[in-house]
């Protein structure tokens, strides 16, 4: 059995996705995403141009050799784009050799742990009260799980805060948006927000926040703290984790659970985080960490720690990598939980899909393979439009993390 073809998909409905198809000889094709936010077109000449050459001709079946032939052999190893490409490749051969087996992806994987993924939905607004309103929406919707965001006041355009209701898309300009932040601010205000929310909600649903990378380690050991009286499920992202070592501060004054990963590409940035037990949930996800293979190695290095999943599902992950990764979820025994932030009409149309929601679970369907397809027709209605993510600067202009 041979790869006789692979071709690159772009498309925007709604938001730039980039998809890899890959086909057989035998006519079998398999689907994978290699969508990188804001840097798209990059991931795409990866593919079409380094990749794709190497491809044509292998044997598909040797998902793990052809994994490790565009890791090492690169040479240069790790990075956000090369593991979004290796990533796409992997995604598509698990999707071929399941449904080569008539096998759901899962069950290639060692079959469902559990019948359902729990999975977390974004309840953003404004103001407190806006927030406090849009959490009552998701728990009406059946939600078990919520991450609230909400407006800081004296803040211009604070993380997480959407436009609508149901979806938030930060990508929003040609041109990066420009966003202010103010550290004192937002950690005087986000225990409110969470004191309010318990008073209103009780204790049945669970909470997380995300501080998207926003504070010093000493700041975010006090915002735990300060939050310890709310149960939060998750504190995400309180500080940028290029230095690992940070978070053994944060551990020494907080027991609020630790998640981080998201912006991971590979074991490597996970190993000491996760070895040291200074997290508790591993963000990492199927498009950002070199695909089933890679993610399934990290998963087994945490299970060994108790540290459990917590895979990336914001909008700008296709429902190629939502698929993938609800069979990913349906098998793994250290799960935790999943993000999902729906996507648009427009986008669910050009990726048909077999996953559903229903009262706070998502559940990956039937269907053999990853049960995720593309509608090449109607992709190509909707043409590239280059997006970038903000840039975040403190109030006095100095550059801060978005
Ligand atoms: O900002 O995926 O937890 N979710 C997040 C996301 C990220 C986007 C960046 O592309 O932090 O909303
Ligand atoms: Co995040």
């Amino acid at each position: 059995m041979k790869i006789q073809a692979a071709k690159v998909i772009v498309t925007c409905p709604g938001r730039n996705f980039v998809t890899l198809k890959i086909v057989t000889d035998q006519g079998v094709h398999g689907i994978g995403d290699a969508t990188l936010n804001g840097r798209e077109l990059s991931v795409v000449s990866y593919l079409e141009d380094h990749v794709i050459p190497c491809l044509i001709g292998r044997d598909p079946r040797q998902i793990e050799d052809i994994w490790q032939y565009l890791y090492r052999g690169a040479y240069w190893r790790r990075g956000p784009v090369t593991m979004s490409a290796i990533a796409a490749v992997d995604t598509a051969l698990w999707d071929i050799k399941a449904k080569m087996a008539n096998m759901p992806l899962y069950d290639l994987l060692g079959g469902k742990s559990r019948e359902g993924v729990m999975v977390y939905g974004h309840a953003n607004g404004g103001d407190l009260e806006e927030t406090i309103d849009a959490v009552g929406h998701y728990i009406e919707m059946g939600y078990k799980a919520i991450r609230a965001q909400s407006g800081v006041p004296g803040i211009k355009d604070a993380y997480g805060v959407g436009r609508g209701k149901l979806f938030y898309e930060p990508a929003d300009a040609s041109l990066p948006s420009e966003t202010v932040w103010d550290t004192p601010k937002y950690l005087r205000f986000v225990p409110k927000l969470f004191e309010t929310l318990r008073d209103t909600y009780g204790f049945d649903h669970h909470l997380l926040h995300d501080a998207h990378h926003r504070l010093t380690p000493i700041e975010a050991g006090r915002l735990g703290k300060d939050l310890e009286p709310y149960r939060l499920f998750w504190l995400e992202d309180t500080t940028p984790a290029e230095n690992q070592e940070s978070f053994k501060l944060i551990r020494q004054h907080t027991t609020t659970p630790l998640a981080v990963g998201e912006i991971f590409n590979t074991i490597w940035d996970c190993k000491d985080l996760i070895q040291n037990q200074l997290i508790d949930y591993i963000r990492t996800t199927v498009v950002r960490a070199g695909g089933i293979t890679h993610l399934r190695r990290i998963a087994d290095l945490a299970a060994i720690y108790q540290v459990r999943t917590g895979s990336h599902g914001a909008t700008d992950l296709s429902p190629v990598t939502m698929g993938a990764a609800l069979h990913f979820d349906s098998w793994v025994p250290n799960f935790g939980i999943q993000e999902y932030m729906r996507h648009t009409e427009e986008t669910d149309a050009v990726f048909p899909h077999a996953y559903r929601f229903e009262d706070g679970f998502l559940f990956p369907g039937d269907t053999i393979g990853h049960g995720v397809d593309i509608d090449e027709k109607l992709a190509e209605k909707y043409p590239y439009k280059r997006a970038y993510l903000p840039v975040a600067r403190l109030e006095d202009g100095t550059m801060w993390n978005w």
